[in-house]
């Protein structure tokens, strides 16, 4: 029998009212069951609801800079947990060790920085206009959030929203991706242990239709906050404008490497390799488009893809392995899909495009990390979002056409140039339409204290990370204090 796991409801651990509960599988081994997970419906929202409006009032009253002791502690035992925890997100969701290691940690940044924001939570002020009067803004809590997270960063894009959200006096009713809920029963176990009051948070898991769906239009719910697909975003952003909510999204992306002539060839070779096939490919962040100056494209191609053919697949538990599978058969068809729709196109694979099988790996959702050369900037997979180990191979003439290139989709979130020119690398981060730009790095590797988001079709201009998420989850309230003893009009007493 499988372990049972539970929703965390009304302040307590519990069932789906329906009792129904989906199997959660170890996509390295599809034998694995990690345990069954409720799947929740409308009416396990409604009591997450109902009990996150009264620990939305109890919350919200705590001082903010104790709000913050509370997530320093969550801080203290994600550290304390770190490798069990890695250890059960690998299980459930494939990428190697040293990756969900770096998962929890950025959970732990975010809690340490979320923590000292209790002592911040700045706002505006200014003089006034008029003689004895003062103006200032202050920072309030805003109410109770959505918050709809994926599978690829089961703690560390969930710590992105509910550490701010906490640290603002907000409560929050969770919806993790189906694929990942043991992660967030760890997350949730760890704020209750720190000190959260437990109605403040409430784990509603199950899939997005029957779980995610009603959180979204529900009239109590403040605010959403959702990571995922361009398509699911936008829809979820329709029901909030309709209701007039506010709505944080993080979607699509096609993340562009630029290498250009003048660049350190070795680190941009290991750059794309890790922004390529780190995490097998699953980032929203992740480097799917190589584009290359026509001078140093062949040798690039040519010790990339001898790199690329020696990763090691398997189980990211197990000692030396570089890429884990797929999250799930879907996503696997999908990356399938494209590898076609690429060969149709005409693009050349240099290495991968199969299934591989031996070591046990028939037993996962695998796939060869893959290269295609000879792509062109139209071809659907130089302009959709795969979500998979592909990476398509652009070569152009010059840096001009290198930035229209790499500006010439629908998505703008992370992007990268190599180059040892510091006028060319300038002229970059002033031309390229994204939310990132590294210069001499990968596309992926953003970090907690930093704004996080994209441009164009990939967010709705909203930032997580850093300070800009705090406006988010909160609101402003203007105070005006008039001290003259005597009515004043602004505007009109000029
Ligand atoms: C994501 O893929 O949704 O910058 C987030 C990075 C990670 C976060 C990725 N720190 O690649």
């Amino acid at each position: 029998m499988p372990d049972k796991f539970q929703s965390f409801i009304g302040g307590k651990w519990a069932d789906s009212e329906t009792r129904a509960s989906y199997a959660n599988i170890n996509p390295a081994d599809i034998n694995d069951v990690i345990g069954r997970f409720p799947a929740c419906g409308p009416a396990d929202v409604e009591r997450a609801v109902e009990s996150a409006v009264k620990g939305f009032e109890r919350w919200s009253r705590v001082p903010a800079p104790k709000r913050g002791e509370v997530l320093k502690r969550a801080g203290d035992l994600l550290t304390l947990r770190k490798d069990e925890i890695a250890d059960g997100m690998t299980r459930e969701m494939g990428k190697p060790l040293t990756e969900t290691r770096g998962d929890v940690q950025e959970a732990i940044d975010t809690a340490y920085y979320a923590a000292s924001e209790g002592r911040r939570l700045f706002s505006h002020t200014a003089p006034s206009e008029l003689r004895d009067k003062m103006g200032f803004a202050i920072r309030r809590p805003a109410g109770v959030f959505g918050i709809i997270t994926p599978w690829n960063f089961p703690l560390a894009v969930p710590s992105w929203k509910i550490f701010p959200a906490l640290c603002c006096g907000d409560a929050v009713v969770w919806k993790p991706a189906q694929d990942t809920p043991w992660t967030a029963v760890k997350f949730v176990e760890i704020l209750l242990e720190a000190g959260l009051p437990p109605e403040a948070v409430q784990l509603v898991t199950g899939f997005g239709g029957e779980a995610g769906a009603p959180i979204v239009s529900h009239r109590k719910v403040t605010g959403v906050s959702f990571t995922g697909s361009t398509a699911v975003g936008c829809r979820i952003a329709a029901v909030c404008g309709e209701m007039g909510k506010p709505v944080s999204l993080e979607m699509g992306g096609k993340n562009a490497q630029l290498v250009m002539d003048d660049a350190d060839l070795d680190l941009a070779i290991e750059g794309v390799l890790w922004g390529a096939f780190g995490t097998t490919g699953q980032r929203c962040t992740a480097t799917s488009r190589l584009i290359l100056h026509q001078a140093i494209h062949d040798e690039v191609v040519g010790r990339l893809t001898e790199r690329a053919k020696k990763l090691k697949l398997g189980d990211g538990r197990r000692k030396g392995t570089d890429v884990g599978p797929l999250i799930n058969e879907d996503s696997r068809d999908k990356v399938e899909k494209y590898v076609r729709i690429g060969q149709e196109e005409g693009a050349t694979m240099a290495t991968g495009g199969e299934i591989p099988s031996g070591n046990g790996l028939e037993r996962g959702w695998f796939y060869r990390p893959t290269i295609f050369t000879d792509v062109t900037p139209k071809m659907r997979i130089a302009q959709e979002e795969i979500f998979g180990p592909v990476l398509s191979v652009i070569r152009v003439k010059d840096f001009d056409e290198g930035i229209e290139v790499m500006n010439g989709v629908r998505y703008g979130l992370s992007s990268s140039i190599y180059t040892s020119d510091v006028t060319r690398a300038f002229r970059a981060i002033d031309r390229i339409e994204a939310g990132i730009t590294y210069v001499n790095g990968p596309t992926i590797g953003a970090e907690a204290h930093f704004p996080f988001g994209g441009v164009k079709d990939t967010g709705n201009g909203h930032r997580e990370g850093g300070w800009p998420v705090y406006d988010f989850f909160s609101d402003l309230k203007t105070v005006y204090v008039d001290y003259s003893g005597k009515l004043q009009k602004a505007q009109i007493d000029t």
